[in-house]
């Protein structure tokens, strides 16, 4: 067996291990922040139960930290009570990224983890079988639910070959977006091996894991081995190892080899992370702002490496560099050895130890700049300035960008190497652990709305359509989020009013206008976040279906949660024969829903039918009919 197998052949409840039937499987441990996590937890209260039923929970306060009203402050105050009352851990805010406290203190190899953010796989980088959902399903899971979810093939991931210097664990994630695409990964897991795995750290790991969200893939995982046990040691938790590997035979389905000393730097180009060129082409775009952080590279090490390539030099005039560290622990490491003052001696602004600018929480660049960042995502609009160009590299091409003015190819430049500590500094103050609290009243500020709940599948199913949109819309579009909206997550009404903005600012008037109605799309619908605002802002417009090419699995899931139709198109020439207002109307819906795959729709603005298919399990069966998964458990 391959070692998603056997970690899913150790946790499995109900079905078959074959790939693309329903599986569902026990989940050891939970985790979320706080932009998905008010939602999550209000449904988690939905459900009544006393005390969490996972090995370990925790929610992480990291998302919305600029505090420029009440609303993040209250939102913080709810997580935390609701958590501790009921037996979650609390990260405070201040502590850093969920993703890379994750790794230091709690990720456990071998152990299956939910998170409701995409970004959950970066634990697949310690072993875990990680995987981002919506937050009602890790409400489901703190509950003792099993995750369902379609068991995924896996592909073989060889890495054979060292890198070169400057050729980093991001430029190996970079060419597996540029092979697969962001869709490559649907409905699989990739799994690295080969030799070039035995010289990744953990944390290298992690970066690579991390952004095998932007495949769309199921998550990401590595081996657990010598590295992780250093790892682990270093963090003063090997009690917490498992060694995991794969069989000698074992077999996949699908096979990729990547030769790492043939990989160069690469950069992710406006507006997708699978848009891949290698820094040598691009040297001659002028760069006004380089951000440094976020979870796919903030780690100790990727942050020395700065640190040295900074000190005793300084930032192009022209650049605004800003650096924010994962995590408290790598912050504090910085500080002690000095590396925090080569930084901000070189010109670096120090952010908080945060998400920050990677979800548009401050440092928005000017109009039409050039942004290059350390992130996984440069999505149209995400950095909270539409015309602004997001280039995505390592923490190395960054640094050197930031020094030269202009993306470089770090491989012609010096080459630092950093050693990883045989002891992290540990210290967990920040951490509120449920059993040091009693008599927890929950608090809940005026901004905490209650979530919209869906309706029973009508006989007939009918609305104009509200929107055509292209392929690869993400979450970003469908509800985007930044520091002026970062607030509202807990307040689904107000949000309501920028749903589709980036795509079509009149989409939110004209659904409220027409009282809801379709959304059309083309392929890889809802890729990116796990935000359930994606599907309950448009629960919230009357949106009663999506029809697409393709979906995104979490977006898809979310949607079903929620009681929308993700309807597919039989023939994908019918997306071009609709138009914005015509009127569709889906007869003996339930009947239809019931009876199996394909859904027949009229369009009788134009006077025609199309088919659209509808693959459900069971399960989902029941959600879709009942008007969403709340409703069904109600029921
Ligand atoms: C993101 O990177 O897009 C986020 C913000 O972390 C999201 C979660 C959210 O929308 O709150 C994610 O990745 O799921
Ligand atoms: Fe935070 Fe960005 Fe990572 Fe999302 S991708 S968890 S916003 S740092």
């Amino acid at each position: 067996m391959n070692i998603t197998r056997k970690i899913i052949a150790n946790h499995l409840v109900t079905g078959e291990m074959i790939a693309g039937q329903e599986i569902s499987i026990r989940i050891d441990q939970t985790l979320t922040q706080d932009s998905t996590g008010t939602m999550a937890y209000l449904q988690f209260e939905s459900l009544g139960v006393d005390k969490v039923k996972t090995y370990r929970s925790v929610a992480y306060i990291d998302h919305n930290t600029i505090q420029s009203g009440f609303e993040n402050a209250d939102d913080h105050a709810y997580i935390q009570s609701v958590a501790l009352k009921h037996g979650i851990y609390v990260s405070k805010p201040g502590n850093g990224i969920c993703h890379q406290i994750n790794i230091e203190r709690f990720g456990i190899p071998g152990q299956t983890l939910i998170g409701s953010d995409s970004h959950t796989p970066t634990a697949g980088g310690i072993g875990m079988l990680a995987i981002g959902s919506g937050g009602l399903d890790v409400a489901v899971a703190m509950g003792g639910g099993a995750l369902y979810l379609t068991m995924p093939k896996v592909v073989k991931i060889e890495l054979v070959g060292k890198l070169k210097p400057n050729v980093t664990a991001k430029d190996i994630i970079l060419e597996v977006l540029r092979r697969l695409t962001v869709k490559g990964g649907v409905g699989k897991v990739m799994e690295y091996c080969g030799e070039g795995v035995k010289y990744l750290t953990v944390p290298e790991r992690a970066t690579i894991t991390n952004m095998g969200a932007e495949l769309g893939a199921t998550t990401s995982v590595f081996p657990s081995d010598e590295q992780t046990l250093a790892f682990l040691k270093a963090q003063g938790r090997e009690d917490d190892f498992t060694p995991l590997s794969a069989d000698e035979n074992a077999t996949y389905d699908e096979e990729v080899v990547i030769d790492l000393s043939e990989l160069s730097p690469l950069v992710a180009c406006p507006h997708s992370p699978d848009a891949v060129k290698k820094a040598s082409e691009l040297t001659d775009i002028k760069v006004d702002q380089v951000c440094i952080g976020s979870c796919t590279n903030s780690s100790y090490r990727d942050l020395m490496k700065v640190a040295r390539i900074l000190k005793g030099k300084k930032v192009d005039p022209t650049v605004s560099l800003t650096i924010s560290p994962g995590s408290r622990q790598v912050f504090a490491m910085l500080a002690r050895n000095g590396a925090l003052a080569d930084m901000i001696e070189a010109g670096a602004r120090i952010l908080e130890c945060a998400c920050g600018p990677c979800i548009g929480m401050g440092q928005s660049p000017k109009n039409n700049a050039v942004s290059v960042r350390t992130f996984n995502r440069n999505f149209y609009a995400r950095s909270g300035t539409a015309s602004a160009s997001v280039y995505l590299v390592s923490p190395e091409t960054a640094a050197y960008t930031a020094l030269y003015g202009k993306i470089v190819d770090a491989s012609t430049l010096p080459c630092y190497d950093v050693d990883m500590p045989e002891r992290f500094d540990i210290n967990d103050n920040l951490i509120l652990d449920p059993k040091d609290f009693t008599d927890i009243t929950v608090e809940r500020g005026p901004n905490i709305k209650p979530f919209p709940l869906n309706t029973a599948l009508g006989e007939k199913v009918s609305g104009k359509v509200l929107l055509v949109a292209e392929d690869n819309i993400t979450t970003d579009h469908i509800m985007p989020s930044n520091s002026k909206l970062l607030p509202y997550r807990s307040n689904i009404p107000y949000l309501s009013n920028y749903c589709m903005q980036p795509v079509d600012p009149e989409f939110s008037q004209r659904a409220k206008d027409n009282g809801g109605g379709f959304i059309v799309a083309g392929d890889n619908y809802g890729q990116g976040s796990s935000r359930e605002h994606a599907a309950l802002v448009p629960l919230y417009l009357g949106i009663k279906g999506v029809i697409a090419k393709s979906f995104a699995r979490i977006h898809r899931d979310n949607l079903i949660n929620s009681g929308i139709l993700p309807l597919t198109f039989a023939y994908e020439s019918d997306y071009e024969k609709l138009s914005v207002y015509d009127e569709i109307t889906i007869e003996n819906a339930v009947e239809q829903v019931n009876a199996g795959e394909i859904i027949t729709l009229k369009n009788l603005t134009k006077g025609y039918e199309f088919e659209c298919k509808l693959t459900l399990t069971a399960r989902q069966k029941t959600f879709i009919l009942a008007g969403g998964v709340l409703n069904s458990i109600k029921k």
